[in-house]
């Protein structure tokens, strides 16, 4: 279960955040609206957000998953591989040291974005990205160890973060698209398929029970209602443009 959650509100120069996408650029007073909408959501589940000041210095800094790891036993502050994104980690720190004493540090040359990691219980898979590398996944993997926590690579290539394309529901089960319905690594779970056409939907987050699902994705809705949760729909199209999805926008602890 999570008790709290970290967003920063996003900056007028989103419009310039990194983007592999072709949908336009972000409307910065309908994305603002869209991250209220999101909090509200949060807040729904039962946790206690911390909202930051946007930072104009970072157009992708409302993209704060992606900074840090946060577990039940120690914070990690990554060192995101994106050149326009390393610096995003200086603002946060402060912000974790208010809710963790034990805080931990990817360093050079290793990278980690936190989008990249996705946690299962007491482990943690860690995909190997462009965002990523074995050198900052080592590291990741002995302060884990260090921790009392495990993690194990995974290898793919057709998404920008792994969980852009596979999600934890709890219970055994993965939400999952494309490569890793049928990636090894994850052959003890139970696969549960994004519909065709609907793979943004593939970052969907279980929060304490319920779960987030973007808007403007009814299959998807369906399929995890039928799974038992109940499905709290948002809509962050405007984030899409710029290649983020629901988990991205948050800390979730
Ligand atoms: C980026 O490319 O870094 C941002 N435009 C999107 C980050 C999305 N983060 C995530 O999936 N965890």
């Amino acid at each position: 279960m999570f008790s709290r959650a970290i967003v920063r509100t996003p900056c007028k120069a989103l419009v310039e955040g990194i983007t592999s996408a072709d949908l336009g650029l972000p409307n910065y007073e309908n994305a603002l609206r869209q991250h209220q909408h999101y909090v509200e959501a949060l807040q729904y589940c039962g946790l206690d957000v911390t909202q930051l000041a946007a930072d104009e210095s970072f157009p992708d800094s409302t993209f704060v998953e992606d900074v840090a790891l946060l577990t039940p036993n120690c914070a990690i502050i990554t060192r995101p591989g994106a050149p326009s994104r390393t610096g995003e980690v200086a603002a946060i720190e402060p912000v974790i040291a208010n809710f963790y004493q034990n805080i931990e540090h990817i360093t050079a040359p290793g990278c980690v974005e936190a989008g990249d990691i996705m946690m299962v219980g007491d482990h943690f898979y860690i995909g190997l990205s462009e965002r990523t590398n074995q050198q900052g996944a080592d590291q990741l993997i002995a302060i884990l160890q260090k921790n009392d926590l495990s993690g194990s690579v995974v290898s793919f290539s057709e998404v920008l973060h792994l969980k852009t394309g596979i999600n934890y529901l709890e219970d055994n089960m993965m939400l999952a698209s494309g490569e890793f319905l049928t990636h090894s690594d994850f052959s003890q779970f139970s696969m549960r398929e994004v519909p065709a056409g609907e793979s943004y939907a593939a970052n969907s987050v279980w929060i304490n029970g319920k779960v987030l699902v973007p808007a403007g994705h009814p299959q998807t809705q369906d399929l995890i209602a039928k799974l038992g949760y109940e499905v709290v729909t948002v809509d962050v199209s405007e984030f899409q443009k710029i290649d983020g999805g629901l988990s991205c926008l948050s800390l979730r602890f």
